[in-house]
């Protein structure tokens, strides 16, 4: 059994319910932890297009990190992604950020790459990642999420915002 945390983003369409239906489906992937808030957050990378909503969550699974990440790109093309520009607008991305099991941190130079090679720059990632997983290690920078956020230079805008229907509760 291995614990991933995984990062979810979306600016096009109804962003939120595409997070919660992201989700929905994650659960078919193992059991769903922690969820992390709800995050309004300017774009990095690529500045024409709309805000995100960004959070993030914790995954116990089963799977091997090949697997879920075919999972993650079927979420992405279920919910109509089109990759047209590099960091561009999107209804989903499913990014898998950090994975451990019984041995320790998993470190990956294939596809999917772990840790995710872009998490550590990312404020759009790391506040909510730190809600739900800041003792974690990021096994190459030795650091935790915590003190990587810490010690962030950028400061792109993000901000937790409330919403009745987050975080989505699981089906009963
Ligand atoms: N994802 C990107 C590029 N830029 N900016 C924000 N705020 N949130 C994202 O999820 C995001 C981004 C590429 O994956
Ligand atoms: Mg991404
Ligand atoms: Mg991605």
């Amino acid at each position: 059994m291995a614990e991933v945390l995984i990062g979810l983003g979306s600016n096009l369409g109804d962003r939120e319910a595409q997070l919660r239906t992201a989700i929905r489906r994650l659960r078919e992937c193992g059991r769903v932890g922690p969820i992390s808030s709800l995050y309004e957050t300017e774009p990095v990378g690529y500045a024409e297009q709309g805000d995100f909503l960004n959070a993030c969550l914790r995954l116990e699974t089963e799977l091997s990190p090949e697997s879920l990440l075919t999972w993650a790109q079927a979420i992405e093309q279920a919910l109509e992604r089109t990759r047209s520009i590099r960091n561009g607008p999107r209804t989903m991305d499913v990014d898998l950020l950090l994975w451990r099991d019984a041995s320790g941190p998993l470190l990956r130079d294939d596809a999917p790459l772990l840790p995710h090679p872009r998490m550590h720059l990312r404020r759009f990632v790391l506040e909510p990642l730190a809600e739900i997983a800041a003792d974690w290690r990021h096994p190459t920078l030795d650091k935790t999420v915590g003190e990587i956020l810490a010690e962030l230079p950028t400061a792109e805008a993000v901000r937790a915002i409330s919403s009745p229907t987050w975080p989505p509760a699981p089906r009963p």
